[in-house]
């Protein structure tokens, strides 16, 4: 027999118990196995019905994502799901962990599901470019509505028992500590009160009223639009849901396959789930084993309580640990404070927090003025500007401060750790821990790992990260790390361009319609234009020091490289326009067309480039720890799956080829990186290194 799969019989009840660790992904061996034991137990005379169960900690999580993109293997899913529910016998579905996508599938596809409390449905698909293909977006919207399952299926978030039951998803709630037995019992029961099979196929009421009512998936369409901009799936997602409401159920599987199809094949979905797979191995470093001990972190302090400090100081409020902030000035204190509480009431005011969650927070942090304080702390974390005499000077002092065996990190997001490190004696205590503004809320956390940093101090940093809820990816230390060193020669090239030829509007719109949330010039509006500007030492050379002296300081002053509404709407300003064109002038260049391929190619290659350069001298571990970078902290599309995934779908032979065309004509920033070359040369990419 099937070795993940076994058919054991308890008097009249067959239990289909499949074991495939470490999630019951519905591989081709599970899939085999279930049809398998179904068919067996619709033999087996002594058999009145079936409960399908998994073993271990959850019920199917889904397909074989691994399978994706590797020729078809049978059963397929779909005949699977279509012979479970044929089944002349009861299927009970018994749900634990987490029934996602085609494990939702398969329990709707059974005549009846048991779910035990802590249990949790959905169908993730889309957050893979997909759409649950096996019959799941034709049944869920007949057990819940179109409205609900758009919802459900559109944002792939899972929901629990509970609001499952309520939806009519599962049909019972069973005790946590027993569900095989109660499922058992519930099997008993539909056999003794001869119940009929329950085919969701067959039901109507929930989307009849729906049917010929094109505007609800109109409104659903907009309501979302900017949610779902660039992404192929969500849309795919409610033409199937459509369907479900207005052909009969055959047609819309066949729509619901085609669909699928179409996507599993497509980028975007093959993107997405390279993102899936990256975001599981950024954690994984090859010479620090899982088993590492990690050190006790109870206490953290922070150094600043500005925005970074305050935004740090957030995350392990959050996760319950207790936190002390210092600042030099009390007023600074204070407002750092206030800022911290006044984020906390509107997250509440918002209903996703209650005003007993933001007191109990705000207990837990400590304002002090005296680093002295620090001293009880097992993680200090500065987070002051960045200014490397300042941070060495903190630095030296933490270190008679802080206990020994305390971890010492800066928040630095450019300088070089080891320097900051050799201002103490426990060099190995000391790295960076780089977040990302606003940082209780962006999710990148990059780790900084000095030269001597212990490997302990690396675990430990990367566990905290998880635990309070970020995507921690380890770099090695240079200017800018990964993310920051990166966005450089962009921003260099966008500035470039502006003078060339192009516009603010023009580099960022190319860059929105790539998907990024903003481009760098309305990007640079919202955060301000003259961080790290001053009047004193401004040498008005570029159009932005030009712009800061004109008080065009961005979003806050209603003007920078936009003209701004009361709304903030950006507008295009023909006084910057004027700015730049003198400004081209002044420097001799003769300004001339640019297209959105080149502004395109040059902000991103150079991207690419500058990833493989960082690749090459080991500064991230594994491309697909950039791409995690970029999407994470910088708004890289994720159906664009980071510009390492993204070079390789475009061809790194292309890439290269317009780097050197670039470099022909712009000089040495165009210079490929040896790595590039190389992997050209022998054909192969950075997934293969
Ligand atoms: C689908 O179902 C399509 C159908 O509609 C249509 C078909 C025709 N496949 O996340 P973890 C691996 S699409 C393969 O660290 P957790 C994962 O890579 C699928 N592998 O654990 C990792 O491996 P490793 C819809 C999978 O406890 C290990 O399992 N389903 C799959 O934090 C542990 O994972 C989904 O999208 C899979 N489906 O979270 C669900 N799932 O140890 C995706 C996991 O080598 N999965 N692995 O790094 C999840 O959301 C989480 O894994 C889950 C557990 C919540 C289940």
């Amino acid at each position: 027999m099937n070795p993940v799969v076994e058919l054991r019989r308890d008097g009249e009840i067959a239990v289909l118990a499949i074991n495939s660790p470490p999630v019951n992904a519905l591989s081709a061996q599970v899939r085999e196995g279930i049809v398998e034991g179904v068919r067996q137990a619709g033999t087996d005379a002594r058999v009145k019905a079936v409960v399908l169960h998994c073993e271990g900690r959850t019920f199917f999580a889904g397909a074989d994502i691994s399978e994706f993109g590797k020729p078809p293997k049978q059963p397929m899913l779909p005949e699977v799901v279509d012979f479970i529910e044929a089944s002349s016998k009861p299927v009970v579905a018994a749900l634990h962990g987490t029934a996602l996508g085609g494990g939702l599938e398969t329990a709707l596809a059974c005549h009846y599901r048991v779910a035990v409390p802590s249990a949790k449905c959905g169908f993730p698909e889309v957050k893979l470019g997909l759409l649950p293909g096996a019959g799941g977006t034709q049944r869920l919207p007949r057990l819940v509505g179109p409205e609900r399952a758009m919802d459900m299926i559109t944002s792939g978030s899972p929901v629990s028992a509970k609001v499952a039951k309520e939806m009519g998803i599962v049909d019972e709630i069973v005790d946590e500590t027993d569900l095989l037995a109660s499922a058992i019992a519930f099997a008993r029961k539909l056999v003794a009160e001869n119940r009929p099979l329950k085919k969701v196929r067959d039901l109507d009421d929930k989307i009849a009223a729906a049917r010929g009512k094109p505007e609800i998936f109109e409104a659903f369409r907009k309501a979302n639009a900017r949610k779902f901009r660039g992404f192929q799936a969500p849309e795919y997602n409610i033409r199937c849901v459509e369907a479900a409401v207005n052909l009969p159920f055959d047609e819309g599987i066949k729509l619901e396959r085609q669909l699928f199809q179409e996507l599993v094949s497509g980028e975007q979905s093959a993107a997405q789930r390279h993102v899936f797979f990256a975001e599981r191995q950024v954690w994984k470093i090859p010479d620090i084993s899982d088993d590492t001990p990690t050190l006790p972190v109870k206490k953290v302090g922070v150094i600043g309580a500005g925005t970074m400090g305050g935004g740090i100081s957030m995350n392990f409020a959050n996760a319950g640990l207790p936190v002390t902030i210092v600042e030099a000035k009390p007023d600074a204190l204070e407002r750092g404070l206030g800022v911290i509480r006044r984020n906390y009431e509107s997250t509440a005011k918002k209903g996703r927090m209650s005003m007993e969650d933001v007191e109990r927070r705000m207990e837990l942090l400590t304002g002090s003025l005296r680093l002295e304080d620090l001293a009880d702390c097992d993680l200090i974390i500065e987070a002051v500007f960045e200014n490397m005499a300042i941070k060495k000077e903190i630095f030296s002092k933490l270190d008679a401060i802080a206990k020994p065996g305390a971890i010492l990190a800066s928040n630095t997001s450019y300088l070089n750790v080891n320097e900051i490190a050799a201002m103490t004696k426990r060099p190995e205590h000391v790295l960076g821990m780089h977040f990302f503004s606003p940082a209780n809320i962006m999710r990148l956390l990059e780790v900084v790992r000095g030269e001597k940093t212990d490997k302990r101090v690396i675990a430990t940093a990367m566990q905290l990260g998880r635990q309070i809820g970020k995507i921690a990816v380890l770099v090695g230390v240079c200017h800018g790390f990964v993310g920051n060193r990166m966005l450089e020669p962009r921003q260099r090239e966008a500035n470039r361009l502006i003078l060339e030829g192009a516009m603010p509007w023009d580099v960022d719109r190319v860059l929105y319609e790539f998907g990024f949330p903003m481009g760098p010039f309305a990007m640079a509006d919202l955060a301000g234009l003259d961080i790290g500007w001053s009047r004193e030492t401004s040498k008005g050379e570029t159009a932005r020091e030009i712009l800061c002296e004109q008080d065009r300081r961005g979003q806050k002053t209603g003007a920078g490289f936009y003209d701004y509404d009361e709304n903030r709407n950006a507008k295009p300003s023909e006084l910057v326009e004027q700015i730049i064109l003198d400004l081209s002038d002044k420097k001799g260049i003769t300004r001339r067309e640019i297209s959105d391929q080149e502004i395109l190619e040059r902000c991103v290659y150079t991207m690419i480039n500058e990833g493989a350069k960082i690749l090459e001298e080991g500064i991230a571990i594994r491309s697909s720890d950039i791409d995690i970078v970029w999407i994470n902290g910088y708004g890289w599309p994720v159906y664009r799956g980071g510009p390492m995934f993204y070079a390789e779908q475009v061809g790194l032979g292309k890439v290269l080829e317009r780097l050197r065309a670039y470099e022909a004509k712009f000089g040495a920033d165009f210079k490929p990186a040896a790595l590039l070359e190389r992997l050209v040369a022998e054909g192969k990419g950075f997934r293969d290194l």
